[in-house]
This record gives C-alpha cells, structure tokens and sequence, in this order.
C-alpha cells in the first residue's frame, strides 16, 4: 500500500528569477529525504499542453493573440494537464513540483494585461475546482534582475526570446505587483527574496519546506486554499 501522502507545490515569479533553476535543487533534496517528486511545468506538462505552449510563447504570429485567447489557451493546457498529469500522480502519493500554475495567469492575465479577475477565477473553478496548491513558493526579486538573468542565460544557451519577455518594463512591474498582492492574501504563498545569492535562496526555501515532510501538516488538495484572513481569526 502506498502510504506516501503526495504534496502539490508550485513555483511562481517574475521572468528568469530563477523558478527552474530552483525547482531542480528542491527535486534533488526531497529525493535525499526518500520523497519522489515529479517536475513540471506550465503552461505544458503533456505532448498536448506543449504544443499550447508552442503556441503561446512563439514570439511573432501572424496576428496579434486576443488578451482573452491568452487566457484561454493558458486553462485549456492547464486542463489538460491536470487531467493527464498533476491528478494522477497526487493520488498516486507523488509529490508535485510544477513551474508555474494559476497564480501566474491571475498576475500575468489579471494584473499584467487587465483582464477580469472574476473571469479568471471562473475559469479557475472550472478547471480546477478545489484543487489548489499546497505550497506555493514565490520567487521575488526586482524584475529588471530577473530578465537580465534570463537573457544571460538565453543567450549563453542560444535560446530566443518569447512573447512574454517582448512586453515593457510597465507589464512587468504590474506582473511583480499582481504577485505580491496574491501572497498578502494567501497563505499557502511564501515570498521568497530571489535577489539573495543563491545558497541563501535555497536556504530560505528549505525552510519553508521542511514542516512539510512531517505528519503534521494536513493534505488540502482538494478543499478550499486558506486565506490570510482566515488564519487571522
Ligand atoms: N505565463 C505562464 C502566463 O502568462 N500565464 C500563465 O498562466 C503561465 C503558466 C512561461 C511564460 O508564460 C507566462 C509567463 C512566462 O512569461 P517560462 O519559460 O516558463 O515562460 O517562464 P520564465 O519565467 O520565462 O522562465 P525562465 O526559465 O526564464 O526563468 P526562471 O526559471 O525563473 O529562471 P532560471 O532558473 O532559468 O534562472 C535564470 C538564470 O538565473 C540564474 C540561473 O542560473 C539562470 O542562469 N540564477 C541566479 N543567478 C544568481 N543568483 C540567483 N539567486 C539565481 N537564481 C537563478
């Protein structure tokens, strides 16, 4: 009998602040503690949510993506995602490390291009319904130092430019701004200082992680995230 109790973590922030890099270290340790963990990552996960993905970071169509294709397009590969993928191995008792999840389009759709955060959290609950993270770590740092990061890194890698890291300095402080605001309201969310060096960021996340390989902290996968609000009373 499986009697490993699986935990959903995700990962969110800002561009190249330094989610994947991270994600990898967090694999590596939980496998020293005798956890397995599946990495993943969105939008994509599944043959068919990559090819969204595809679709949604190349950097020149031949028409502009509509803000509300956006969105749709980041659910229905969240979708299929879920269904093929982050379920299956919850109930199998894997842990789950995704790279990015829905915090990311309530900030990016929400906040960085202004569409309605009552849509999107319709769209949440039906894909989605209770199924909410258990853990999410933010990586925070100044956006200017992530995208410089991020293209230290693409070009030292010969990778391109997506559609996302085209947009002005104006979207990008309203995406770090969106994020900040969803971890005053949610305890699930940890801010983690990403501007540190990295031993010191790792640090801090194992920290906020280690309660979490004990018994004591409850699986919530499918009820309702807590509020801030809610721990307060
Ligand atoms: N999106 C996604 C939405 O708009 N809505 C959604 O719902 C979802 C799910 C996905 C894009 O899609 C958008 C957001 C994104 O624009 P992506 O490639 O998954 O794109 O996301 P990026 O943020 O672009 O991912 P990156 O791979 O660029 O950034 P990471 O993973 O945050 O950064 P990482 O780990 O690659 O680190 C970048 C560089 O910095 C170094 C690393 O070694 C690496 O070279 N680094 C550090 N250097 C010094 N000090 C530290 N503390 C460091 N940490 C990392």
């Amino acid at each position: 009998m499986n009697t490993q109790i699986g935990r959903f973590i995700t990962f969110e922030g800002g561009e190249g602040v330094g989610k994947s890099t991270n994600i990898q270290f967090v694999a590596q340790w939980l496998a020293q503690q005798g956890i397995s963990a599946l990495v993943t990552r969105e939008p994509g996960g599944t043959p068919i949510a990559e090819r969204i993905r595809n679709d949604l970071l190349k950097a020149h169509h031949s028409e502009k993506m509509a803000d509300l294709t956006e969105l749709l397009l980041m659910f229905a590969a969240r979708a299929q995602h879920l269904k093929a993928v982050i379920i299956p191995a919850l109930a199998s008792g894997q842990w789950v490390l995704c790279d990015r999840f829905t915090d990311s389009t309530i900030a990016y759709q929400g906040y960085g291009r202004g569409v309605s955060l009552d849509q999107i959290d319709q769209l949440r609950q039906l894909v989605q319904g209770d199924l909410n993270p258990d853990c999410t770590l933010l990586l925070d740092a100044p956006f200017k130092m992530g995208m410089s990061r991020a293209a230290q890194r693409a070009s030292d890698l010969g990778e391109e430019v997506d559609r996302f890291e085209t947009e002005d300095d104006g979207f990008f402080n309203l995406v770090r701004q969106g994020f900040l605001t969803l971890a005053k309201a949610e305890s699930r969310i940890h801010i983690i200082d990403a501007s540190q060096h990295l031993s010191a960021v790792q640090g801090d996340i194992i920290s906020v992680l280690t309660p979490m390989l004990g018994n004591g902290v409850s699986t919530k996968h499918f009820a309702s995230s807590t509020t801030k609000q809610d721990d307060d009373v």
